[in-house]
């Protein structure tokens, strides 16, 4: 090998290593993290929302044509909500308006994803993924009072 391309290898290999592990500290500093992948033997089909302590909840998200069930949630503030998602069709999208909360719903797979809220308001849940022709009636709401 050529001491030209042995250069450009090792430099290609460092610009990486510094590109990868520059996401990683924004990310980290942004508070953004990657959704953890729930065994699949825990599938559940219908959504709704549980209480697991004092200011941590759980919300079992369905996405499906062209719904998320549940539609809308009502949390405290500073409540920390547990996300996990499903599919009950095809790939979908899940996305939080103002929260860095971005999923996939995937049929046969479920994402968890913890999430705090701060700050009172209606978040809005839309599909990211075109679906089909209801995909722009993907939306739901998670108010927090
Ligand atoms: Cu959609």
């Amino acid at each position: 090998m050529d001491r030209a391309e042995k250069f450009i290898i090792s430099f290609s290999i460092v610009v990486l290593v510094l590109f990868v592990t520059g996401i990683i500290i924004v990310a980290k500093g942004a508070g953004i993290d990657i959704a953890e992948c729930v065994p699949s033997d825990k599938t559940f089909t219908e959504g709704r929302l549980g209480q697991l302590d004092e200011h941590t909840y759980q919300a079992y998200y369905v996405a499906k044509m062209w719904a998320f069930e549940p539609r809308e949630i009502e949390i405290p503030l500073e409540s920390e909500l547990d996300i996990f998602l499903t599919s009950k069709d095809v790939v979908h999208g899940f996305h939080i308006n103002e929260k860095a909360v971005n999923l996939m719903a995937v049929p046969g797979t479920i994402n968890k994803y913890r999430v705090k809220f701060s700050k009172k308001g209606t978040y809005e849940i839309v599909c990211h993924e075109f679906c089909g022709t209801g995909h722009q009636n993907m939306v739901g709401k998670i108010i927090v009072k």
